[in-house]
């Protein structure tokens, strides 16, 4: 039976159904004879309480072989996680980052993507990088899990086997939108990842501005074509007129350059009507002055 869309199904796979089998195996075991005894030994069928001394035999048989199925449990799990932390030497590497709440993936070359697209048959690794608070990079079909520390290192490799694309998912709560971390790998032919490395277009080719706004997942909560997420779309918003809530006084605002600013470096001065208050940190320490007047150039284009 073919499982998952890696190297590492087969032995994960294994693992797990040997441990739920023996679980399962004792679940039903023990609640069929708890059930048996509760009416063989009833009150009204066993009205005297027998007093049973100890049983050697029986306690070396309940030690033994309950060790001997950890021992199985334990060999199973370890031969499927022993080849997850030895990576090929010939494996391509890619940085991967986690943040809230989108991945990011860089390439040998330079190319930043937000999906994967790696090529089948051959070793990844990824280097796991947090920018922000703990994540956990799970692909489920490869049977690949590992977190994100921020300022530890952390690392995950696979090798895929089977072509198409699969999710990609945060496995660790990171925050309101953990659940917004999905991202997803597609796997080509050794042909087409050639030829997607070279042609398909990297976030750096883009407006400088937007790649700033992918990076520090900013639409995650920000929209571009009007509709309302967690925060303002940025569809129309220079030179437009907002009513927020400045210390608990309505006001209306111009949006422009200096808006914006304060709006990314004190997110919580001005609070648009009908917006909620404390959703946002400050950007003020990750972005300078110059990448913030890139993302206000580019806001600017979507009218
Ligand atoms: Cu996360």
């Amino acid at each position: 039976m073919r499982t998952g869309a890696s190297t590492f199904a087969e032995g994960v796979d294994l693992s797990l159904y040997i441990i739920a089998g023996i679980s399962i195996f004792f679940l039903i075991g023990i609640t069929a004879v708890m059930i048996y005894f509760v009416f063989r030994y009833s009150k009204k069928r066993n009205p005297k309480a027998t007093n049973i001394e100890g049983s050697n035999t029986l306690e070396v048989i309940w030690t033994v072989i309950p060790t001997l199925l950890v021992i199985v449990m334990f060999y199973y799990g370890w031969m499927g996680y022993k080849p997850m932390r030895n990576v090929p030497d010939d494996a391509i590497v890619i940085e991967a980052y986690g943040q809230m709440w989108k991945f990011s993936f860089e390439y040998p070359d330079g190319k930043v993507t937000d999906s994967l697209v790696v090529p089948v048959n051959r070793p990844v690794k990824l280097n796991l990088n947090s920018r922000d608070v703990l994540h956990s990079f799970y692909i489920p079909a490869f049977r690949v899990k590992e977190d994100m520390v921020p300022n530890g290192e952390n690392y995950l490799w696979f090798e895929p086997n089977l072509p198409g694309r699969y999710d990609i998912l945060c496995a660790e709560y990171c925050g309101q939108l953990h659940s917004y971390m999905l991202s997803s790998i597609t796997v080509v032919s050794d042909a087409e990842y050639n030829s997607w490395l070279t042609s398909a277009p990297s976030i750096t080719d883009e407006h400088p501005g937007l790649s700033l706004l992918k990076q520090n997942a900013c639409l995650t909560c920000h929209s571009q074509d009007g509709s309302k997420i967690i925060g303002p779309s940025f569809k129309g918003l220079f030179g437009k007129t907002e009513i927020v809530v400045t210390d608990g006084q309505e006001r209306e605002v111009t949006v422009d350059e200096t808006y914006i600013t304060r709006s990314i470096k004190e997110p919580n001065a001005d609070i648009v009507q009908g917006y909620m208050k404390g959703l946002m940190v400050s950007y003020a320490e990750v972005l300078s002055d110059e990448q913030i007047a890139e993302i206000i150039d580019y806001i600017k284009t979507l009218e």
